[in-house]
């Protein structure tokens, strides 16, 4: 991905630097560097907090909740090290500081070690509504509480295990698919009622009731080929939603893909754009709206 070393992306004021990749380690590890976040980062932290925190209550699921909770940062840019300390506690899983987006194989070979990558820097107070690259509140807010869950924290590092082994096959678009319609942008029915679980989701305003209550895009129950046949958008909110009833699920799509299986017979097929329904589709109503 280019982007990561695009020196454009770069400037150097606020805390952590953004898009400054000079300091980083082999594996695009660097220090989180706490006291350079300024009172105005914190502030900023603050009202995205709350923000999301109006509605994380009625939209998220149950374990994202508990893990949000157990992070326990409403007040300001979470130190890392501390954050670490918690989710080693509930799943083992630790934090890893990266200056921004990184290669596949380094993104890869952290989850297979049960490390997130959070990126340091925050966004600045005119972008608090829109971001293409990941920041620290969407990797850490969005991210980090669902890995508290046992279940998809395993999930989480099979992928990057699985992620490994479909660079050496050619197949990292597919899985990265995978991730895109599940980690960023998935959704999980309880009760009959849809909640939301992604990261992609949860870390925006906007897209969090969207993606459970609008009309407009498509929900589709979890189907792993049909979504490593999917396209995706990347500066848009979502024309496919795929929901899933357990975590159980995602966990056993990776344990039971056979990548060079999937190659020979998916491959050959159509590629689905985005917001296309197909015809073994098992489509999912949204939730009705909340009143005002
Ligand atoms: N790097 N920091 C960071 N965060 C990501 O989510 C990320 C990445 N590098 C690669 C990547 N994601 C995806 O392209 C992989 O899931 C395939
Ligand atoms: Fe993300």
């Amino acid at each position: 991905m280019n982007k990561v070393f695009n020196p454009e992306t770069a400037s150097h004021e606020g805390a952590a630097l953004r898009g400054d990749y000079s300091n980083a380690r082999e594996d695009f590890a660097i220090e989180q560097d706490w006291s350079r976040y300024t009172d105005a980062d914190h502030a900023l932290w603050r009202k995205l907090y709350q923000r999301q925190m109006s509605l994380i209550p009625a939209y998220a699921c149950a374990e994202f909740r508990a893990g949000l909770d157990r992070l326990d940062c409403a007040d300001g840019v979470p130190d890392f090290e501390q954050a670490s300390k918690r989710l080693r506690a509930a799943t083992g899983w630790e934090l890893v500081a990266v200056p921004g987006l990184i290669p596949d194989d380094a993104f890869f070979k952290h989850l297979a070690n049960r490390r997130f990558p959070v990126t340091s820097w925050l966004r600045k107070p005119e972008e608090v509504d829109y971001l293409v690259e990941p920041d620290v509140f969407h990797d850490f807010f969005g991210h980090l509480p669902i890995i508290s869950d046992p279940v998809f924290a395993d999930f989480l590092q099979l992928y990057g295990e699985r992620g490994l082994e479909a660079e050496q096959r050619g197949a990292v678009k597919y899985l990265a698919r995978l991730y895109w319609y599940t980690v960023e942008f998935g959704l999980i029915r309880r009760e009959g009622q849809l909640k939301a679980f992604g990261a992609g989701i949860l870390s925006s305003s906007g897209e969090t009731p969207y993606s459970v209550e609008s009309e407009k895009p498509l929900r589709v129950k979890f189907d792993r080929e049909r979504i490593m046949r999917t396209n995706y958008l990347i500066d848009d909110y979502q024309k496919t939603y795929f929901v899933i009833d357990e975590f159980d699920e995602l966990f056993a799509a990776l344990d039971t893909l056979d990548i060079d299986a999937f190659l020979i017979a998916e491959t050959a097929k159509p590629q689905i754009g985005v917001g296309e329904r197909i015809p073994q589709d098992t489509t999912i109503a949204p939730n009705t709206a909340r009143a005002a």
